[in-house]
């Protein structure tokens, strides 16, 4: 008994030595938080997020930066549909920054506007509930092109995600230029039955879920679009990013507004705002 006991010690304290030996990379990994950014990348080679294609200027006309950190969509020269979460609920809204008509923030042909009212969704709580979008109406319209709202509810995918948000969930900075990715949509019971676990219960008929460990949005790029093609071929918005466990963990896609459910009230808001 004693002498059995001693072996397994000892075989405990050989197993310990060896596979400390042959892991010298696990003790680098550990102190490297004083670098986090190079750490991070060795550290999650399989999560680009978003997908990793940088958008060629124009590709988007229609996909803008507003100054809290999110993304937005212009739905008419004058207003710009984004996430409830991104605003705070303000109807006179004036500190918002709008940059558009660029893939690059910091290129010359860069167009800014202002906020000057805000709607957001009468029933919004949280992004993790539905009713996350609201509309701004800018200080003077932006002569660029505009996205219209999709009449019917997502098909099969996949569909387009975009925006300047962190191209990793532990990246420490937002991106300059706009980033995009198809992501394949995931069944409404499948991705209810993850969040589930997680606490969370989906609204169907006001969500979407899409995206993969290969592709998904990550924070900085709620409040813009998830676009698909229409009849004639045109780009059309079917969704709003909302939110994710993390990004690009398995089982756990990110989480859109689901556009076709709201596109009466989105309509309405944008008369009020006229
Ligand atoms: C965010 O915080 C965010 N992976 C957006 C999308 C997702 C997670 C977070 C989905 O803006």
């Amino acid at each position: 008994m004693v002498r059995n006991a001693a072996s397994l010690l000892l075989a405990g304290i050989l197993t310990a030595v060896l596979t400390a030996a042959v892991r010298p990379a696990q003790a680098v990994v550990e102190v490297r938080p004083v670098r986090p950014a190079p750490a991070a990348a060795d550290a999650h080679p399989a999560r680009p997020v978003v997908g990793g294609l940088e958008a060629p200027q124009g590709k988007f006309p229609w996909t803008v930066r507003l100054s809290m950190g999110c993304g937005g969509a212009l739905i008419e020269p004058r207003v710009v549909l984004t996430a409830g979460h991104c605003v705070d609920g303000t109807a006179k809204n004036d500190s918002i920054q709008v940059t558009a008509g660029v893939a690059d923030l910091k290129a010359r042909g860069a167009v800014t506007a202002r906020s000057e009212r805000v709607i957001r969704a009468e029933g919004f709580i949280d992004e993790t509930r539905g009713d996350d979008w609201a509309v701004v109406r800018l200080d003077r319209p932006l002569l660029l092109p505009t996205l219209p709202i999709a009449k019917d509810p997502v098909g099969a995918g996949p569909y387009v995600v975009m925006g300047w948000g962190q191209t990793r969930e532990d990246s420490i900075r937002q991106e300059e230029r706009l980033h995009y990715a198809s992501v394949p949509i995931v069944p409404d019971e499948k991705c209810a039955v993850a969040y589930k676990k997680a606490g969370v219960t989906l609204v169907d008929d006001e969500q979407i879920c899409a995206g993969s460990p290969q592709a998904d949005t990550c924070q900085g790029d709620s409040g813009g679009p998830m676009v698909g093609h229409g009849k004639h071929g045109e780009w059309v918005q079917v969704g709003i990013v909302s939110w994710g466990l993390g990004c690009a963990r398995d089982g756990y896609p990110g989480v859109y507004t689901q556009l076709s459910t709201f596109r009466p009230a989105i309509k309405a808001a944008v008369r009020k705002l006229r």
